[in-house]
């Protein structure tokens, strides 16, 4: 997974220690390339090229900018999803994926929806991925009811 991410930052800027949190709680391995701010990298330049600013991620040569979008990337089930389909770390991926899955489960135990008898923004912002259940199943061979 290295290799596919790469994290633009700079040890003192509190937006690059976000995403330096958001992949460490989520035991995410990347590359990290330290920027001089004062002579910005041409990498930076071509990645961030409005804003220049850090952090940036690239995931597969693609950049993500904003450290508060960057963290929705990397906690949007999405990044486990992805990961379950890069043969490398397929076994690594699915525990993940199944991780996240139990983590979300256990926060919601008997409530109807996360916010108890309130339908609201964590909900709309999941509900959608049980689409993908029958791929992780079919292609991570395992069961989502289980
Ligand atoms: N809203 C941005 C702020 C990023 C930011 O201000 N980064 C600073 C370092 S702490 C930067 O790269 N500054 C370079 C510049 O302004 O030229 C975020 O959350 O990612």
């Amino acid at each position: 997974m290295a290799e596919e991410l790469v994290l633009l930052g700079l040890w003192a800027s509190p937006f690059a220690m976000r995403v330096k949190i958001a992949l460490a709680e989520n035991g995410i391995d990347y590359e990290s390339k330290e920027q001089d701010l004062l002579n910005k990298s041409p990498l930076l330049l071509e990645m961030n090229p409005i804003h220049k600013k850090v952090p940036v991620l690239i995931h597969k040569g693609k950049p993500i900018c904003e450290s508060l979008i960057i963290i929705e990337y990397i906690n949007e089930i999405v990044l486990n999803a992805l990961m379950l389909w890069t043969p490398k770390s397929e076994r690594q991926a699915g525990k993940g994926l199944v991780e996240s899955f139990k983590a979300l489960e256990g926060e919601l135990g008997d409530k109807p929806y996360s916010g108890g008898g309130i339908f609201g923004f964590i909900d709309i912002a999941l509900i959608p991925f049980h689409n993908f259940f029958y791929a992780f199943e079919t292609i991570g061979k395992f069961s989502m009811e289980e």
